[in-house]
């Protein structure tokens, strides 16, 4: 914080565990609200200065820390591997190439951005909402933190960031990356610590302007009850439960495998994955036994790894285990642990079939490598189990019709959609309808969550 590494005000230090190995990789410091003060503080007082920056350059901070990522792209890859337990090849490939995308969206966009237009005879300006207190979750640990350090850099904001507890040397590294990409003292603040204790001090702060809060929906709930009181900007991005629409003209083969590789990333712990397939009736049989086959190519502890921590797994477990008590059947995976892994947080990549819409498994967050299969009878009944949850973040339509896909996608609740696959755009905008959260991350929209506008009117 203000440019210096500092014990926490306690003294306190939280072991860093690796989910593979169940061995302390290291510590950090365990901030309490004394920390979370001096760090608002900092961010306060880098304020003015920064704001006052003219965005490009902001943007050139911005590209230096891109080019920096790009170099510690190895170290990035290890970080994340060895904290959140990430396959090599998927640490490379999206937990340090996701945020060095969407980092360098951010660096062409504060250039680009008109931060002053004219409005008949007004000027409107553009301006950055102020001291922003950011909290992340540990599934896309650095990704997560880009999406909303950049932006808000971009918007001439300062920042105090509290990472997960699970993944907060990752956090520590990117700390490093932005000092030396030359952002002035005070202007990034980290605080690493407890989610009720950093995290809950850091959300409740007076001299925060705006909270943005990726994690849990309980937790959202609260942070967005409180900034309600406070009138502070707030920005959720919570849970998801997203429906995987296959067309009955669609490429079944390649529908079913896309659409298990795509919860399988990651082992499952991904907001906005496709967990609940949905086929037509007549297909539905030869979905399964695709499906089952494409698990099994996920072998725990090689192609999939653990998830982050021994609560994540005894929670998945424990939906696997409702699964059956429900009804539905395990055609692939099940709540055991994994052959042979005594040691490291394994779930058993699991497919259940013969699911209801309504069923536990089909309408709550697993966060874990489990998707389930659904079967409809016409499109409208497609869409209303799409659209029949809490949810509504993203989801998958296949189609052998692109613009009938379009069609669909268009009467889904839910703020992303792919087509026939899709593929990452670092600068759409991405968020959530319903429950999913408040606001949206990444491209201009994400940009704007950070920007406050004033008129001057001649
Ligand atoms: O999340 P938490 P958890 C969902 C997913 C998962 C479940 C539980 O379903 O199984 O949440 O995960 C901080 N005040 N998602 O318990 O606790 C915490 O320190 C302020 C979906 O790990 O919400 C961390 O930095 N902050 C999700 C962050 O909140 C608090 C990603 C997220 O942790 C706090 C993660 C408090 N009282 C979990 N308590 C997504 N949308 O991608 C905790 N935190």
């Amino acid at each position: 914080m203000g440019g210096q590494w500092r014990p926490a005000a306690g003294g306190d230090r939280i072991d860093v565990i690796d989910p593979v190995t169940e061995q302390v990789l290291g510590q950090v410091a365990a901030g309490d609200a004394r920390d979370v003060d001096s760090a608002v503080g900092a961010a306060r007082a880098a304020l003015p200065g920064w704001a006052a920056t003219d965005p490009v350059e902001r943007a050139a901070v911005l590209a230096a820390a891109r080019d920096l990522m790009v170099a510690g792209r190895g170290g990035i890859a290890a970080t994340v591997g060895a904290e959140l337990g990430a396959p090599p090849a998927f640490a490379a490939a999206v937990h340090a190439d996701l945020p060095i995308a969407v980092m360098g969206s951010f660096a062409a966009l504060a250039a680009e951005h008109p931060f002053e237009e004219r409005v008949g005879n007004s000027r409107v300006f553009q301006e950055p909402v102020g001291v922003v207190g950011a909290i992340t979750p540990w599934n896309y640990p650095l990704h997560q933190i880009v999406a909303k350090v950049a932006p808000a850099l971009a918007a001439g904001c300062t920042v105090v960031l509290k990472p997960a507890e699970d993944t907060p040397l990752v956090a520590q590294l990117f700390a490093a990356i932005l000092d030396e990409a030359g952002l002035p003292a005070g202007v990034f603040n980290l605080v690493t610590g407890l989610g009720p204790v950093a995290g809950q001090a850091l959300a409740g702060h007076p001299d925060v302007d705006l909270v943005s809060f990726t994690g849990s929906t309980a937790v959202g709930r609260r942070i967005g009850a409180a900034a309600g009181g406070a009138v502070k900007r707030v920005a959720l991005e919570l849970g998801g439960k997203s429906a995987n629409v296959i067309l009955p003209g669609a490429d079944l083969a390649r529908a079913v495998n896309v659409g298990v590789a795509n919860v399988f990333a990651n082992s499952g712990q991904t907001c906005s994955a496709w967990t609940r397939m949905l086929i037509d009736a007549e297909r539905y049989d030869e979905a399964v036994e695709i499906a089952a086959a494409a698990a099994a190519k996920y072998v725990p502890g090689e192609r999939l790894g653990p998830v982050v921590n021994a609560r994540q797994r005894e929670r998945v477990r424990g939906y696997i285990r409702q699964g059956v008590a429900e009804g539905a059947r395990i055609v692939a995976g099940g709540p055991e642990a994994p052959e042979g892994m005594a040691t490291g947080y394994f779930v058993r990549p699991t497919v259940f079939a013969d699911v209801r819409p309504e069923m536990t498994i089909a309408q709550e967050e697993i966060f874990g490598p489990v998707v389930v299969l659904i079967r409809y009878e016409d499109e409208e009944d497609a869409l209303r189990i799409a659209n029949g949850t809490v949810y509504g973040l993203a989801g998958a339509v296949w189609g052998a019709d692109e613009d009938a896909a379009v069609a669909f996608a268009r009467r889904m609740d839910t703020g992303q959609v792919d087509i026939n696959g899709g593929r990452f755009n670092p600068k759409a905008p991405f968020g959530g309808y319903k429950q999913s959260g408040v606001g949206r991350e990444l491209g201009a929209h994400g940009l704007a969550e950070y920007l406050q506008t004033k008129s001057l009117q001649f």
